[in-house]
C-alpha cells in the first residue's frame, strides 16, 4: 500500500556512521507510527567513499548516493539536509544548505566553536524569514521520561528549582590501548567528552528546568595523552577525556555536571536529578522508561520517591507505540525527533531545539573550556 496522499519531504543525509544509522531508522520509522503531515523520503545519502556509501544506502534504505555533500545541497530533489558528520563540517554544510533553501537537521554539538555556531544561527535566522528552518539534534530530550520531567517542572510539581545535577558517564576510553579516532582530535571533534556528551548534559539541564546557565567553574582532564594509531605508531590526544563543572541557572539554582569516557563499567549512563522546594525528579538512562518523582507535599508517613513507569498514553510520545508497560529504547528518541521536526516544518514553525538553542549550548561549552583553561574562579556566559 502506498503512503497516503500527503506532501513529501525528500531528505538528503550527509554521513552514514552511528548517527547516520540512527537517523535513517528514524526517517523510515516515524511515518509508520506517527500521523505525520508530510511523508519523509530517504532520497540520497552522501559519503566520501563510493563503495562504502553504496553499501550504506542498501543497508539503511536510501534511494541514491553522492560522494560530495555539495551535490546533496544542490539537488532539487532534496528538501532537507540531515547532517550526521563530525563537528568540523557542520557549519559549512548547514550554511550552504540553508542558503540553498533546504531545511536542516544537524547533529549535536551544533559546531566546534562559538564563531561557527554564531554563523550557523545567523544563517538559520535569515532562512527562517523565508520559511526554511533548522533544528539541532539533542535526542535525549525526547526520551518520554525526560519530556515528562520537563512537563512536571513547568507545572510547578517540584516548586522552585534549587539543584540540578547531570552525569553523562561512558567508559570506552578507559583502556589506554583503545586507538585514536576522530573524537580525540580537536580539529575534527572540537572538544572531547565536553562537546560529545557534556553538551547533552547541558541541554538536559536547561530543557528540563526551562532555565539557562549564566556562569560556570570547570575542570577538565586528559588521562591518556597518547594513543595507538591503527596502522602503528601513536598520536597525541588533543581533547579532554573528562570534565566536571559547576554552574548557576538564571532561576538561581545550582548545577553540577560530569561528563567522562573513563567511568569504568558505565557504558552510556546518563543521570539527571532536579531538587526543588516542593519535590524532586530523578532519571537514569539505564532505566530509561522510568521517572522517579518525590512529591514533597505528601504527608511524611507516605512520602518517598515514586517509580513512575512512563509508558502510559498520557505520557509524551508513548501513545504512538505499544500498550502501557512495554517500554521504548534509545532509537525511539530519534524517531520522536523526526516526528517533532516534520510536524513543525509542516506547520511553518521553528522546530526545537533551534540553532539559537545550539549556540547557547556552544557558549556554555566555550565558557567551560575557558574556565578550566585559566583555572579562573568564575566565567560569565554572554547573554
Ligand atoms: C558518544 O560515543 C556518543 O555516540 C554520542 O556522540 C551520542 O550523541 C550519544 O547519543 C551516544 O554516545
Amino acid at each position: 500500500m502506498t503512503a497516503p496522499d500527503r506532501p513529501r519531504l525528500r531528505v538528503g543525509m550527509v554521513g552514514h556512521a552511528f548517527m547516520g544509522a540512527a537517523h535513517s531508522h528514524a526517517w523510515r520509522t516515524a511515518p509508520r507510527f506517527f500521523d505525520l503531515p508530510m511523508e519523509p523520503e530517504l532520497a540520497v545519502v552522501a559519503g566520501r567513499h563510493a563503495a562504502r556509501v553504496a553499501d550504506a544506502a542498501g543497508r539503511l534504505g536510501w534511494a541514491d548516493t553522492e560522494t560530495d555533500w555539495r551535490r546533496v545541497v544542490e539537488r532539487d530533489d532534496v528538501d532537507l539536509v540531515d547532517i550526521c558528520t563530525p563537528g568540523d563540517t557542520h557549519a559549512e554544510i548547514a550554511i550552504a544548505a540553508l542558503e540553498a533553501g533546504k531545511h536542516v537537521l544537524c547533529e549535536k554539538p551544533l559546531a566546534n566553536t562559538v564563531a561557527e555556531a554564531e554563523a550557523m544561527a545567523e544563517a538559520a535566522e535569515r532562512a527562517a524569514a523565508r520559511g526554511v528552518f533548522a533544528m539541532v539534534g539533542y535526542s535525549y530530550r525526547r526520551v518520554p521520561a525526560v519530556a515528562l520531567a520537563r512537563r512536571l517542572v513547568a507545572q510547578g510539581r517540584v516548586g522552585s528549582v534549587r539543584h540540578v545535577r547531570v552525569q553523562y558517564l561512558q567508559d570506552w576510553l578507559t583502556d589506554p590501548a583503545t586507538p585514536m579516532s576522530w573524537r580525540l582530535r580537536r580539529e575534527q571533534a572540537g572538544s572531547g567528552a565536553l562537546g560529545d556528551i557534556g553538551a547533552h548534559a547541558v541541554d538536559l539541564a536547561q530543557f528540563v528546568t526551562g532555565e539557562r546557565l549564566t556562569g560556570v567553574s570547570a575542570l577538565t582532564e586528559t588521562f591518556v595523552g597518547e594513543r595507538p594509531l591503527p596502522g602503528g605508531g601513536t598520536d597525541r590526544v588533543t581533547v579532554d577525556d573528562a570534565v566536571a563543572f559547576l554552574g548557576r541557572l538564571d532561576g538561581g539554582a545550582l548545577a553540577t555536571f560530569e561528563a567522562t569516557r573513563f567511568a569504568a563499567g558505565r557504558r552510556n549512563a546518563i543521570r539527571l536529578e532536579v531538587n526543588g522546594s516542593a519535590g524532586s525528579l530523578a532519571f537514569d538512562f539505564e532505566d530509561m522508561n522510568v521517572l522517579q518523582f518525590f512529591d514533597g507535599t505528601e504527608p511524611p508517613e507516605t512520602a518517598g520517591f515514586r517509580r513512575v513507569l512512563v509508558t502510559d498514553p498520557a505520557h509524551p510520545y508513548t501513545g504512538a507505540w505499544w500498550p502501557p508497560g512495554h517500554g521504548l529504547g534509545y532509537d525511539h528518541t530519534f524517531v520522536h525527533q523526526v516526528a517533532d521536526l516534520v510536524s513543525a516544518l509542516a506547520a511553518g514553525e521553528q522546530p526545537a531545539p533551534s540553532f539559537a538553542d545550539g549556540l547557547a549550548i556552544q557558549r556554555v561549552l566555550d565558557a567551560v573550556e575557558r574556565s578550566a583553561g585559566h583555572r579562573s574562579i568564575w566565567t560569565e556566559i554572554p547573554a
